[in-house]
């Protein structure tokens, strides 16, 4: 080990911890390590191996730190993050900005140099009386072209133990390769209060570009403090703009068609629009439900989910819709539970289909029935971002291929917002190109609790992936275009909405309709059902969806339903087109020229179709 190191790392680390350093030969992992000692000043560091003794060890600490608690069941725990700190914090993650480097107007940037000073100040001495865990994780399947290389250096177990369960692990692989091009992430709980932070205002994710590198201080919650989850995701995505491949916000998942035919879609939804639940619905195989990478190997687009595991949102679990997760949360197994309710050992969320109990523990500390906060708004019994954390392994219905080094074929992409008034609940692009534009880069959504701010307000959300954009937004487009280019055969592109409403607010389509999307999509991607072309994609016949419904939900879809649904909505989608287009005319000066002719084919087609037909025009007389 290089002599600088050296001293530092000797001071602080054991033998074991010391010797499984200098197993990985790579300077600047050593040069990492002993930076956040000697800047954070834990009291030890403890490294950490793949394999057992380790994950139990780190169990441990969580329960003896007090960041989780054992509930009645084993293997169950709870953790709770601060009441300010229940989402991802849009507001203070940002991008440290080397100078001469622009990332346009829609990604949250800081000088580098201060930024670097400001995180660095909070971090500095902030792990006093504490140990230091280095952990070692690869993103995607290990030996594999989409292997990461990940290192996560934190004082919380909590992350650790989170990362344990949602990513493979790297300690092999480093020492195998070094740290070839790897991530860094650098978390520190700073100064707490129990177990959360004691200054939520000093909360920093602050994202090293340059470095590969990120900061997080002064957060517990998993989005924020996690380096392997998106934060992970915002420095894959520059990566694969270096290298030509696709870093996405997108689950995977095997399709069941006739004759045992899996047929293996991927999806972008914003935060608690219905990913998770496309990726788990009932009778098909699930691949991941957060992240993606996407390259194209012998002519295939071919992806691979990045994780090994689910954070799921935990409201609206319930034991009718989700069968599978249900299981896995009520029985003995690995679950890390985090801002339910927990009364005498158990955990509970809500709408659950259950009459949650009248007090317990919450996010807020105890908590009781009209319980208020200092604004004197009411604290619910669970946060609506409560979630579950998961080895995918423990699922019956994964999907055999998951870990598989060449990762699927994907043969759909699937786009899909929360949108109360515009799109119809599915169809399927006229090519890879319209599909990309209109459906992806078009994407408009409305916004949930899985970030901090308001809800409920529609937003810009191209391939819901513009949270976690770390290159110009008219670049990621244009590298979605092109991903295409010396591929046999793209994959078809969709788009869904499961959200629509009537005028009184009551929904127009049912929760378990996804299923039957899904089975359309499938049957179109291999030529199996016609389709009818309207002005934004082609559309399903109901006879087609007729069969399905009863098929694999066993009800009735009359053509009365399927007219309400599938109407074009022409003023609705003019003013979308307006509000996208002059978003990329105002704010995107890299809007690639396909984006503008696309939008503007579209309005034609809206146009033209409102002059012979009028405003809503039913799919029966397109
Ligand atoms: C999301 O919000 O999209 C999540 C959870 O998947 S988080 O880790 O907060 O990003
Ligand atoms: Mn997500």
């Amino acid at each position: 080990m290089d002599q600088p190191y050296a001293a530092v790392l000797k001071d602080k680390l054991d033998a074991e911890s010391l010797a499984r350093l200098e197993a990985i030969r790579d300077p600047r992992l050593h040069a990492f390590v002993a930076d956040a000692a000697d800047l954070c000043r834990p009291d030890a560091v403890r490294v950490l191996a793949d394999g057992d003794a380790d994950r139990e060890y780190i169990r441990r600490r969580a329960l003896e730190t007090g960041e989780e608690a054992a509930l009645a069941l084993p293997g169950h725990t709870v953790h709770f993050d601060g009441y300010q700190d229940q989402g991802r914090d849009k507001e203070v993650t940002r991008y440290l900005l080397p100078q001469g480097v622009s990332l346009g107007p829609n990604l949250n940037c800081t000088e580098r140099d201060a930024g670097l000073a400001e995180v660095r100040g909070f971090l500095a001495g902030s792990m006093r009386g504490r140990t230091m865990y280095v952990a070692f994780f690869c993103l995607g399947p290990t030996l594999s072209p989409f292997s990461l290389s990940c290192v996560q250096v934190t004082d919380s177990a909590y992350v650790v133990h989170s990362e344990h369960l949602l990513y493979r692990p790297g300690y092999e692989q480093f020492k195998r390769l070094g740290g070839a091009g790897f991530f860094r992430f650098l978390h520190s709980s700073g100064k707490l209060v129990g177990t959360v932070s004691a200054q939520p205002d000093k909360k920093r994710i602050y994202i090293d570009i340059l470095e590969d590198m990120v900061y997080s201080v002064n957060t517990q919650y998993g989005g924020n403090s996690m380096g392997l989850k998106k934060l992970a995701l915002r420095l894959a995505i520059r990566k694969a703009d270096r290298e030509g491949w696709l870093a996405e916000h997108m689950f995977v998942m095997g399709v069941h068609g006739p004759r045992k035919r899996v047929t293996y879609f991927a999806g972008a939804f914003p935060s608690a629009c219905g990913k998770t639940s496309t990726a788990m619905v009932p009778g098909e195989t699930i691949v991941g439900d957060d992240i993606a990478y996407f390259r194209p190997i012998g002519g295939e687009a071919r992806c691979a989910n990045v994780e090994a595991g689910i954070f799921g949102i935990i409201q609206g679990v319930r034991e009718k819709d989700d069968p599978v997760i249900w299981k896995v949360l009520t029985m003995p197994g690995e679950v890390i539970f985090s801002n339910v309710l927990v009364k005498d050992g158990r955990p509970w969320w809500l709408d659950m289909g259950h009459e949650l109990p009248a007090d317990g523990v919450n996010f807020s500390g105890p908590w009781h029935d009209g319980k208020i906060d200092k604004q004197g708004v009411e604290i619910p019994p669970a946060h609506k971002n409560a979630r579950y954390t998961i080895a995918l392994a423990s699922l019956r219905n994964l999907d055999p291929r998951f870990d598989d080094p060449q990762g699927v074929p994907v043969r759909g992409i699937i786009y899909g917002g929360r949108d109360s008034d515009t799109s119809i609940p599915v169809q399927q692009s006229f090519d890879w190109t319209h599909g990309v534009i209109t459906m992806g880069a078009a994407l408009e959504s409305e916004t949930t609790f899985a970030v901090i701010g308001a809800e409920g307000v529609r937003v810009f959300c191209p391939m819901s992936n513009l949270d976690f954009l770390a290159i110009p937004l008219g670049r990621y487009i244009d590298n979605n275009l092109r991903f295409v280019e010396g591929l046999k055969r793209p994959p078809l592109v969709f788009a869904v909405n499961y959200f629509q409403r009537r005028k009184d607010g009551s929904w127009v389509t049912g929760m378990g309709d996804k299923a039957v999307w899904l089975k359309w999509m499938e049957l179109r991607v291999h030529g199996d059902v016609r389709a009818i072309p309207g002005p934004t994609g082609h559309l399903p016949l109901h006879a087609d969806l007729k069969k399905l419904f009863k098929k694999v939900l066993a009800k009735p879809y009359t053509e009365k339903q399927y007219v309400e649904q599938f109407t074009i909505r022409i003023p609705e989608n003019l003013a979308k087109l307006d509000r996208v287009e002059g978003i990329y005319r105002q704010d995107v000066a890299d809007t690639p020229p396909q984006v503008f002719e696309a939008l503007a084919a579209q309005r034609d087609r809206l146009q033209l179709l409102r002059t012979s037909k009028g405003d809503y025009v039913s799919p029966l007389d397109l």
